[in-house]
């Protein structure tokens, strides 16, 4: 190693110079519930000092426009598909994972010696939209396969029948949200209710500020000079791009002037793969105290609850609301969001009183910023946090559960001579006595179970077919050393556990399909982590982390629709190299007749 890769670089983009964009408001109410969003390409500055980047966005902007709906009023947008080529985003795999300095490749700008992808370069703008944590029939869903091509028109009929929350609408073509995504296509849907309005929750600006934060990359040109054309770069040892700007509703590292007064952050990781911990400082202190968490992916907690010790924790999709408190602060106090995350993401811990120091190259976090506070004089003051805040749902009923299916799902990364790795969500069936093949056999306490592995790719048979309105236990075991955030379409569901394992997997034991492998539900002696439930994680989720060495069983109960809908790691390098796979809702009274 040429010099050590702890060092932090130079930023070539100077921090807390741009105001933090807001984002543009199409309240639904006022257009009768029909909307129409064109989507299309445009020129968007993600820096001051940055010449402007060709991106694809909702509406040609950089977060689209955020949609605000209201509970039972239902919404109608006609997704207008006016893209067109040639894509904005130059995508390569740099030859090395480290330049001569021993700097990996992904926390510099620039190619770093790859080759620009002539596939996606040919990308011309086919799109679906999905609507992230929506209560949405199938049809409207945003199915991966069915494209709506440049020219072509969706209208998607939303019903709002759900609590209030912070959804988001993005790309979702299978094989290249990747790409979209981060060429642009994401935008924030707020669906708010009565019950918010009670409790006198900050809504709309001022107080109320969507935080949507990603990571993105910039070419260089033959000077070194940043061009602003948008790269996704990855390496031979890493799969997912870990660009080293961070950006916070378009702008990398912006500053937000507050008044000293209580605020809500409404915070949304848009990331392709990173993880981030946030931890808010000032002056040299963690200030993680004045930070009350009030709700999560699908809306408010039943109480307020403290940030984790270290930090909050967003995997890509998830989301917190938050009750940010400036008030007794002096005009001119400084505050810095710093993330201490590194990537890839792997549950380990980093103490928040050490944020400042967060920097680690090897762990592709070259510039823990995120973005700044600047108090500026105002006259508002502080809220008073209610104590109760949800109070319609409770943890699901023990004898429900105890007569639910259980799913049972591992989470295996397979090497690939040439390419990237393979990841797939292998769904486990019970195997019989008399079965011959490779078995997954699992050990919890006295108890062994023995399963096999019956569906891997996202093209295999369907597997799942839940019932509306009946409890669900889904099992998720992740035999891989990285986090993975895993989603589910349509409903929320509850955590349940989270549990340390150890497993073998023999030598070749992942198959194209089959699997074979002994997990045991007891730490490892080398396990370090903690695999406790964070206090936020106890709401209703969409998105849930599944670290290594463990395994997590969460509750959902399918309610209103029936119809084909997916399940995925968020991570979306992984969801698109197949870590993806569907289920079908199904009203009881078709059961019988199924084949
Ligand atoms: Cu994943």
């Amino acid at each position: 190693m040429p010099r050590s890769v702890t060092s932090a670089l130079a930023a070539p983009l100077a921090p807390f110079v741009d105001a933090l964009p807001r984002p543009s408001r199409l309240i639904a109410a006022e257009h009768d519930g029909r909307l129409t969003v064109r989507i299309r390409a445009g020129r968007h500055k993600f820096h001051r000092d940055l010449p402007a980047s060709s991106i694809w966005g909702f509406e040609g902007l950089i977060p689209g426009p955020t949609i605000e709906a209201e509970r039972g009023q239902p919404v109608t947008v006609e997704w207008r598909n006016e893209l067109e080529g040639p894509f904005p985003v130059c995508d390569t795999v740099a030859p090395e994972a480290t330049d001569p300095d021993g700097v990996p490749v992904q926390c510099v700008p620039g190619l770093s010696g790859g080759e620009p992808d002539r596939h996606s370069a040919g990308l011309t703008g086919n799109t679906v939209v999905h609507l992230h944590g929506a209560l949405t029939p199938a049809s409207y869903d945003g199915w991966a396969e069915n494209i709506f091509a440049p020219g072509q028109t969706a209208v998607f009929h939303y019903p709002m029948d759900q609590r209030a929350a912070l959804l988001w609408y993005h790309d979702h073509v299978m094989g290249i949200t990747k790409f979209d995504v981060y060429a642009g296509l994401a935008g924030l849907w707020i669906v708010r209710d009565e019950r918010e309005r009670e409790l006198a929750l900050p809504e709309g600006p001022p107080f109320e500020v969507p935080l949507l934060i990603q990571d993105r990359n910039f070419d260089t040109d033959e000077q070194g000079r940043l061009t602003g054309r948008l790269v996704h770069k990855t390496d031979p040892e890493v799969m997912e791009a870990f660009p080293p700007f961070t950006v916070v509703n378009g702008k990398v590292w912006p500053v937000l002037d507050v008044q000293p007064a209580t605020y809500r952050f409404r915070v949304l990781n848009g990331s392709n793969a990173r993880t981030y911990r946030l931890v808010l400082v000032h002056e040299g202190e963690r200030a993680l105290d004045r930070i009350a968490q009030v709700g999560t992916d699908h809306g408010l907690l039943r109480a307020p609850t403290p940030v984790p010790a270290d930090g909050l924790v967003l995997a890509s999709a998830e989301r917190a609301d938050l009750l940010v408190d400036f008030s007794d602060l002096d005009v001119g106090s400084e505050l810095t969001l710093l993330n201490t995350a590194r990537a890839p993401f792997d549950g380990a811990t980093f103490p928040a009183v050490d944020a400042e120091k967060a920097a680690d190259l090897e762990g592709l976090l070259p510039y823990p910023q995120v973005m700044r506070v600047r108090v500026v004089p105002g006259t508002a003051g502080r809220r008073s946090i209610p104590h109760e805040l949800a109070t319609d749902y409770d943890t699901p009923p023990a004898d429900a559960l105890s007569i639910a299916p259980r799913r049972m799902i591992a989470l295996v990364e397979r090497e690939v001579d040439d390419g990237p790795n393979m990841l797939t969500l292998r769904e486990l069936g019970v195997a019989g006595d008399n079965h011959a093949g490779p078995l997954v056999t699992i050990r919890d306490g006295e108890q062994t179970s023995r399963y096999r592995s019956v569906a891997a790719h996202f093209e295999d048979t369907t597997t799942f077919f839940p019932m509306l309105g009946e409890y669900e236990v889904w099992q998720l075991i992740n035999l891989t050393g990285d986090t993975h955030p895993i989603h589910l379409h349509l409903d929320p569901f509850q955590i349940l556990s989270r549990r340390p394992i150890r497993y073998e997997i023999p030598e070749g034991a992942i198959g194209e399909r089959d699997l074979a492998a002994t997990v045991t539900l007891e730490r490892d002696a080398d396990d370090e982590l903690e695999h406790a439930i964070d206090e936020n994680e106890r709401g209703l989720k969409d998105t849930i982390r599944v670290n290594p060495n463990e395994i997590v069983e969460i509750a959902v109960r399918f309610t209103a629709y029936s119809g084909r809908y997916m399940y995925h790691c968020h991570i979306l390098e992984h969801e698109d190299r197949d870590m993806m796979r569907p289920f079908v809702t199904m009203a009881p009274e078709l059961m019988p007749f199924m084949a």
